[in-house]
């Protein structure tokens, strides 16, 4: 298998010791591509440790087609090495999964390997896009006699191929008038972009609609929408500390929710819509999608956003004009200056590395073009609270379907892998350490990226949950502090290492990084209880000068 994939004449390959890390830069590279990408592994437990990365990929609808290698089924299940049971091994996490019959030579056999490709390929790409699995028991000898066969299937004789058209899908006229019949007019209603809505690049479509609706935008990080160059004055994006407070969430509940794609990373934003549980809560999303873990939607549109956008603006094109002066989207609107501007005022000042200011100092400093990832934990969660949209498009991605602090390092590098300029990763540190084996593959590869890692000495998102009350048995169960030192490992690993201690160090280091190739970690240390206390004084100050302006109002 390794050598009919090297011997390829038109597919680059990419040799990756780890599986579990090589599923992960995969999955980094697909999400990038829009393509699919082929992972191939040996037997056994190599097999097992795609399964993290598959699992993502199907939540988070990338296309990946994973190729196992297997025993023939006369070695299975008698204590062959290297030998586990293969078949179906991702469970429902493959989109499609195909145990192939030992290679005999059959020409007959040769067509049936290819409308197996085609339907593999096919199937990853068919919405909701995703990961398939093809096992293939070999039996020795592995290799032929003769030469290995050129699977370059493009030459005279080759089997046929099916081809299969991408699915549109179709917006029933029907769905768009009851959406625009509930939308247009209502004064009161929000606009939600969340990831995967396939929102990217349709910001203009979102301006329009916007408008038309007079209604705010609340973008999550990952939409593609909030640093996708959708005019931030037409955006709140200080939506998840506006909803900490209680007098404005009362003073702000929408009738109309126009939602697209998944949930969004805001805790605020979740609670505040399914608490007030709005008259309509329509959702756009991805045939075979249920994004509502909250179970508050009413209506659920299965479409492509784009289309359904263009379908939805043309329809309110011809409806009257939005009720009320637009009084509801001034006032969202006055309170996200205002907001912002307390934010930004404070951020301006502060010395400490607070972890908030890491985000938003990244995001407002990447040029239009770079790709930032984002760890889960805090990192996607400050970027989200912290990163003020800007009209520069960046393009953010992260693990956000079961949102892992697994292989995030490979998930980057994949990204990386495809060439964009620069890419950035700000990760916490025990995401880091998780995959610190996937470092590995950006010497190996001389791929250039920018990581940058929060180092909290554990898990700094736990600080902000009942369980810090409990000392001791939070300290060793939640926070578990590692205490080692991050530069040498990174070093180890072929990477330029700064560990910084001030916001000069900081700004410096990130610069010279992205303007020279390989790859470069800066350490950025934190401390989680002082963390934790800067994020809440963040927060009261915002709201506290919220609360003063309406009071002056
Ligand atoms: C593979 C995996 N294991 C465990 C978790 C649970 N988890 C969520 S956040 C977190 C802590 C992450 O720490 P770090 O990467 O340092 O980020 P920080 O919380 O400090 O921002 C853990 C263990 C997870 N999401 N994924
Ligand atoms: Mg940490």
């Amino acid at each position: 298998l390794a050598v009919a994939v090297a011997l390829h004449p038109r597919l680059r390959d990419w040799v990756i010791v780890d599986e579990r890390s090589a599923g992960f830069f995969a999955l980094g590279m697909a999400r990038q591509l829009g393509e699919v990408v082929a992972v191939v592994c040996t037997s056994g437990t190599a097999a097992a440790n795609l399964l993290p990365a598959v699992a993502e990929a199907s939540l988070s609808e990338v296309p990946l087609l994973v190729l196992t290698a297997d025993r023939p089924p006369e070695l299975r299940d008698c204590a062959a090495a290297q030998t586990i049971d293969q078949v179906r091994l991702f469970g429902s996490h493959a989109r499609w999964a195909m145990d192939l019959p030992v290679p005999t030579g059959d020409v007959d056999l040769a067509a049936f390997y290819r409308r197996v490709t085609c339907r593999a390929t096919a199937r990853a790409l068919t919405a909701p896009r995703g990961p398939v699995h093809v096992n293939l028991p070999l039996r020795e000898p592995l290799l032929p006699a003769g030469a290995v066969p050129a699977l370059a299937w493009a030459a005279a004789g080759a089997p046929p191929a099916v081809t299969v058209p991408p699915t549109r899908v179709h917006v029933d006229a029907d769905v768009v008038a009851a959406v625009a019949a509930v939308t247009g007019g209502e004064e009161r209603g929000v606009i939600v972009c969340g990831p995967r809505g396939g929102l990217a690049g349709c910001e203009a479509q979102v301006a329009v609609l916007a408008d038309r609706l007079g209604w705010p935008v609340l973008a999550d990080p990952l939409s593609g929408v909030r640093f996708g160059g959708l005019d931030p004055a037409l955006q709140v994006d200080t939506y998840d500390l506006l909803l900490r407070d209680q007098d404005f969430r009362r003073a702000h509940v929408p009738r109309v929710v126009l939602r697209f794609g998944a949930p969004p990373v805001s805790k605020a934003l979740a609670q505040h819509l399914a608490a007030r549980r709005p008259a309509h809560q329509i959702v756009v999303a991805t045939p075979g999608t249920w994004p509502d873990p909250e179970h508050v939607a009413t209506t659920l549109v299965h479409a492509d956003a784009g289309a359904f956008l263009d379908a939805l603006a043309a329809r309110l094109a011809g409806q009257a004009a939005p009720v009320g002066d637009r009084a509801w989207s001034r006032r969202w609107r006055a309170a996200a200056r205002l907001a912002r501007a307390v934010v930004d005022e404070q951020l301006a000042a502060e010395t400490t590395l607070f972890e908030g200011k890491v985000a938003a100092e990244v995001i407002a400093r990447l040029p239009a073009g770079a790709v930032l990832h984002v760890g889960n934990s805090m990192p996607v969660r400050d970027l989200d609270t912290f990163g003020a949209a800007g009209a520069a498009r960046v393009d953010v991605a992260g693990n956000r379907g079961a949102n892992g602090i697994d292989g995030v390092l490979s998930t980057a590098l994949g990204a990386a892998a495809v060439g964009r300029r620069p890419v950035v990763l700000v990760v916490g540190d025990l995401s880091f350490l998780h995959d610190l084996g996937g470092l590995q593959i950006a010497a190996r590869h001389r791929l250039s990226a920018l990581v940058v890692v929060i180092d909290n000495d554990g898990g700094g998102v736990f600080s902000f949950l009942p369980q810090a009350g409990y000392g001791d048995v939070f300290e060793r169960h939640f926070g578990t502090p590692h205490g080692l030192d991050l530069a040498p490992l990174a070093a180890a690993a072929g990477a330029r290492v700064r560990r910084v201690r001030d916001w000069d160090a900081f700004h410096d280091a990130a610069a010279r990084a992205c303007a020279q190739p390989g790859l470069d970690v800066v350490v950025v240390p934190s401390d989680r209880a002082l963390n934790a206390t800067l994020h809440d004084e963040y927060v009261a100050a915002a709201l506290a000068r919220l609360r003063g302006a309406e009071v002056a109002a």
